[in-house]
Formats: structure tokens, sequence, C-alpha cells
């Protein structure tokens, strides 16, 4: 029997995967509250899904300024480097791939969760409207300042700086978060961005940070292993666009131009429908982007077989599955029956389901092979 494309390997840029199985990145809250590291529990977690081609890490802040919830863990410090090390070494000896996702929240936080209490920053001074948790409860957002232009510079350093420690703790790649309406999300869309200068207005204005941001990250990793998240169609974290449509095509028209690992689409809104204007046919999006295309949001194994078969994608990126299901890819090779998920223990927490959902057992195997 041959075996169906989702299973088989692809080169992702100068990445190569196994299979077109994609642990999407999934914020667990688990980090230290020290210091913001990953600690042994995530060397396992990680570790138990290296059966997916590729791994795309939690979101993990850039710096203390680009932190919203409490427990995420950081790629600024020495001890952070050092204890994602643990994690890259241990999934690449399990023969997995895995990049980090670099984030800043922008107004998706709290002064409680600043450094000094200071306010957020974000492209003008709205408040997202969207609850984040403090570590004892949900809590609204506060209203944030505006960044300054003269910030900028110092915001690009500080990616590059990320960018350089997620090379220094042994990652395959780097994958841009520019999603979910968090820091690059609310400069490129007209809701959050009411700025009167160069970084607000025209498409152009509105993406000229998330480019400064992807070519500074390419000062010190090759496009090959540099991939971008968008979700142009969502208005997650309130983050909305008049016109989600030119947004979509112009954004992905411009990433055409530097061959990067792969493009990572919110195809619809995440947890929501898998839904965009009708000016938007994703398979022109994919052809215009040329380079591999992940697709994300509501896929089961039915539907990522379909698309990978019929093009639309060329990887497919399953969250929730992969909370639950250490083995997804070889369940979704076997068409195994799937783990159901906890959803009370998606945020914070220890072990308990994170580390202890059960792989499939010998008898299982035998069953479905
Ligand atoms: C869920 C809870 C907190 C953050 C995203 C990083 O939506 C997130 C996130 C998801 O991209």
């Amino acid at each position: 029997m041959t075996k169906h494309t989702l299973f088989t390997p692809h080169t992702a840029g100068k990445i190569e995967l196994k299979n077109r199985i994609v642990m999407a990145p999934l914020t667990r809250n688990r980090a230290r509250p020290e210091d913001d590291t990953p600690h042994d529990l995530h060397v396992t977690y990680y570790t138990q899904r290296a059966g997916a081609g590729l791994i795309i890490t939690e979101a993990t802040q850039i710096t203390p300024e680009g932190k919203g919830y409490a427990w995420t863990p950081g790629i600024y410090s020495e001890a952070q480097v050092d204890a994602w090390k643990r994690v890259t070494d241990s999934v690449h000896a399990a023969g997995g791939k895995i990049v980090m996702q670099l984030w800043h929240v922008g107004r998706v936080s709290h002064t409680s969760l600043q450094e000094d209490g200071k306010k957020p920053v974000a492209p003008s001074p709205i408040a997202s409207g969207a609850p984040t948790f403090d570590g004892t409860q949900m809590i609204d957002t506060s209203e944030p300042r505006a960044l300054e232009v003269a910030e900028i510079p110092r915001l690009l350093d500080e990616y590059r700086h990320a960018a350089a420690n997620a090379k220094k703790a042994g990652f395959d790649g780097i994958e841009l978060h520019a999603a979910n309406g968090y820091l690059l999300d609310q400069f490129m869309k007209d809701g959050p961005n009411k700025r009167e200068d160069t970084y607000g207005g025209s498409l152009e204005n509105r993406t000229r940070l998330t480019f400064e941001v992807l070519d500074a990250i390419l000062t010190v990793w090759e496009p090959g292993r540099v991939g971008i998240r968008l979700s142009p169609f969502s208005g997650a974290n309130g983050a909305t666009d008049s016109d989600p449509a030119a947004l979509a095509d112009y954004v992905v028209g411009r990433l055409a131009r530097y061959d990067l690992a792969y493009l990572h689409m919110i195809e619809g809104e995440t947890g929501g429908p898998r839904s965009w204007p009708n000016e938007t046919d994703l398979a022109a999006l994919k052809a215009k982007f040329g380079g591999t295309w992940m697709g994300n949001n509501g896929y089961d194994r039915e539907l990522a077989l379909k698309n990978v078969a019929d093009g639309p994608a060329d990887l497919v990126a399953f969250g929730v599955p992969y909370i639950a299901n250490p083995d997804l890819a070889q369940r979704l090779e076997l068409d195994a029956e799937l783990n159901a998920a906890d959803k009370s223990t998606f945020y914070g927490g220890g072990a308990k389901g994170y580390t202890d959902y059960p792989f499939l057992s010998e008898a299982e195997l035998k069953k479905a092979g």
C-alpha cells in the first residue's frame, strides 16, 4: 500500500520533515514563575511529541515587555537559552524537528504582568477588550500606550537577540508570530492601528513593522529556516481589519519574495469557523506565496488527507489533538482512535493533562497495524 502524502516527507525551505503533520504552537502556561524558563516537564512533553514532522513551540516572549499571560516562557535570558537547549537536544535525540515561535503580545497584557507595572505597548492607545490571566484570575487587559517610532530600533534589537538566542538553544528554525491579535497583527490591522505616521494608514505602512522584524531576524537565520504565522481573517484578541482579503493578499504577495521555510495560515479563527472572505481563494493565495503552505484550524484526519492530496496545503498543523495525543502522527497514519482533550488542564498546572496522555498500547498498535 502506498503511503498517503500526509505521511510522507516534505522539505520546508531548509527544514526536512519526516511527515507533514505539525504540532501547532500551544500556550500551556507551565513555565517556572521565577524566571519564565521551561523545565523538566517541558522536555518530556515536547519529546513525547517528536513523531510530528515538525513541532512549533508554544508562543515564547522575546522580552519581558512581550509577556501577556502568567507562566509563559521567554527566550531573552541565558537561563532560558540553557533550559530550551535541553528541550531541543531531547527532541532531536528522539528524531524530531522543532522551531521556536517568537512572540510579543503588544497590548494583550496587563500592567501587573509588565516590569515596574508599566503600560503594555501597542500601535495605538486602545485596549484589546480581550481577557488575560494574571496567575490568579482572568482580568481585562490594560489600556496600552502607543509605541513611539524612536523605540522601534530597540524592539528590532530585541527580536534579533531572541532569534540569536533561539539559534544558540539549538532550534531548527523560528516562527514569527504575526497572528492572533498580538503586536505585529495589531499593527497590520486597521482596527487597533490608528497611527498617522509611517506605521499606520496604508497597507504598506501597517505591515512595515512585520517586515522590519522579518528583516531583523533574517540577519541571524537563513530564510529557509524562518516561518511566519498569520491570521488575517481572524478578529482574535479584538484585532479586526476592515478589508481582510486585501490585507491577506498584500502580505502574502510580499512574503513570496523571501523564500521562507513556510507560511503558517490560520484558516479562519482559532477555535472558530474555517471561514474567510468570499474574495479570498486560499489556493490562489498559496500559489501567490509559492513556498510551503501550512494550514491550521479545525483540521481532522479527513480534511488533512484531502487538503494535502488536493494541494491547498503542504503541511497541516494540529493544536488540540496534539495536546491529547502525544503520538498523533502515528495515530493518524494508523487511523487509530484519538484521546479526548481535557479543557480544564489546557492552561496552567503540572503533569496532569500535559505529559500523562497515553500513547497507543501494544495491543492497540497490533489491532490498528
Ligand atoms: C491561548 C491562550 C493564550 C495565548 C495565540 C499565543 O492565540 C496564543 C494564546 C492562545 O496565539
